[in-house]
């Protein structure tokens, strides 16, 4: 593809969609532009950009939108192609679309239901979660993980973006007092590429300018 020259993300500061695909640009060492997206007023530009699900991010390159984290994500890895998020090998890429789509599909589903739901029907949807996070780490386990500090291995890819994200939101999980979302002794692989995740410079400076957008 021809040189990009404009690239825009719209987004909200607050989610964790948003902040997985500004972690992707600085991985890629991309420069853009961020939008701040007021979710209770979307503007017409916005809306024009997204008008099935109406839902931030949406990444525009030349003029040309592009929604939906997953395939943001998958986009700027095909676009930008140093360092590689995506393993070379056909199978595991297939094998990291598998875990990626299982904690899209379900786990962050189930994470809504946690914080909608109360008394039994919490307990149950927290139990459910956890069990989520435990299948999650096996599979990585067998399917995707050799070495760390990564899941990836050497150097972050997209599960490492997806789970180190939101890991790192999960830790801070304040709705049901007491209770541990993401516990070392339950998932101790993903816990140790979480925490090998929040120390990357790239992850340091999201947070920092985007912090800019939360006090409002
Ligand atoms: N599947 C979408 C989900 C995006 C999403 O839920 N975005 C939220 C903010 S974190 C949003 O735009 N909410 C506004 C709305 O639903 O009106 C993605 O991966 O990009």
């Amino acid at each position: 593809m021809a040189e990009a020259k404009d690239i825009k993300l719209f987004g909200a500061a607050r989610g964790g969609f948003t902040t997985m695909v500004h972690h992707a640009l600085r991985l890629k060492g991309v420069s853009f532009d961020y939008i701040e997206v007021d979710l209770k007023n979307k503007s017409e530009e916005f809306l024009r950009m997204n008008p099935v699900h109406k839902k931030v991010p949406v990444l525009v390159v030349d003029g040309k939108p592009i929604p939906e984290s997953l395939i943001i994500l998958q986009y700027i890895d095909e676009t930008w192609k140093e360092p590689p998020l995506m393993p070379q090998d056909a199978y595991l890429r297939s094998k990291v679309r598998f875990w990626a789509d299982f904690i899209y599909q379900k786990m962050s589903p189930q994470s809504r239901v946690i914080r909608e739901s109360e008394g039994v029907a919490q307990k149950q949807a927290i139990e459910d979660f956890l069990g989520q996070y435990k299948t999650l780490e096996d599979g990585i386990k067998e399917d995707i993980y050799v070495q760390g500090p990564f899941i990836h291995g050497e150097s972050p890819g997209i599960l490492d973006v997806i789970i180190g994200t939101t890991g790192a939101r999960l830790k801070h999980f304040k709705h049901v007092p007491g209770v541990k979302l993401v516990d070392k002794e339950q998932i101790p692989l993903l816990c140790s590429t979480m925490d090998a995740y929040a120390e990357l410079d790239i992850v340091k400076e999201t947070t920092e300018m985007l912090s800019q957008y939360l006090d409002a």
